[in-house]
């Protein structure tokens, strides 16, 4: 009679292990309904130099920023960074009132311009970022961005 009870006993305290050490699934997240994280790159500088400032930009997949680029120079210059725009998910590129949505692969900002870029990082890695005007890159324009978890 006891036997059976703490057999019982023994397999319910068994189960109730089982059943609380199942993890319940992940809730699903909308990655794009997060408020985004505001980054900043210039590109060129107001005494002409030709640099992107800064030169680095570092990001972390699954978390969506606002990249704001702005063109304080008397130029105009490419943001080129192919790899990179392959490794994140566009939400959508702002401009005076304009959205426009889809993969971004380069954005030519003229003097004065400025543009919000919203995206996901999707892919960790390290990309170059160029500014392709010719001479601007031999001059220095060059960049890195990096992806990491
Ligand atoms: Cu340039």
């Amino acid at each position: 009679m006891w036997s059976w009870v703490y057999r019982s006993l023994l397999v319910g305290v068994c189960l109730l292990t089982l059943w609380v050490g199942v993890p319940a699934p992940a809730a699903a997240r909308d990655l794009s309904k997060q408020a985004p994280q505001d980054q900043f790159i210039q590109l060129g500088t107001a005494d002409s130099q030709l640099v992107f400032v800064p030169k680095e930009l570092s990001f972390h997949n699954g978390v969506l920023y606002r990249l704001h680029l702005s063109n304080p120079s008397q130029l105009k210059h490419y943001f080129t960074a192919k790899d990179f725009a392959d490794a994140v998910w566009t939400r959508k590129l702002e401009v005076a009132g304009v959205e426009i949505k889809g993969q971004i692969r380069e954005i030519e900002l003229k003097p004065g311009a400025a543009v919000e870029w919203q995206f996901i990082p999707l892919k960790s890695g390290v990309y170059s970022l160029i500014c392709t005007i010719p001479g601007h890159a031999e001059a220095g324009m060059l960049g890195r961005i990096i992806i990491g978890d």
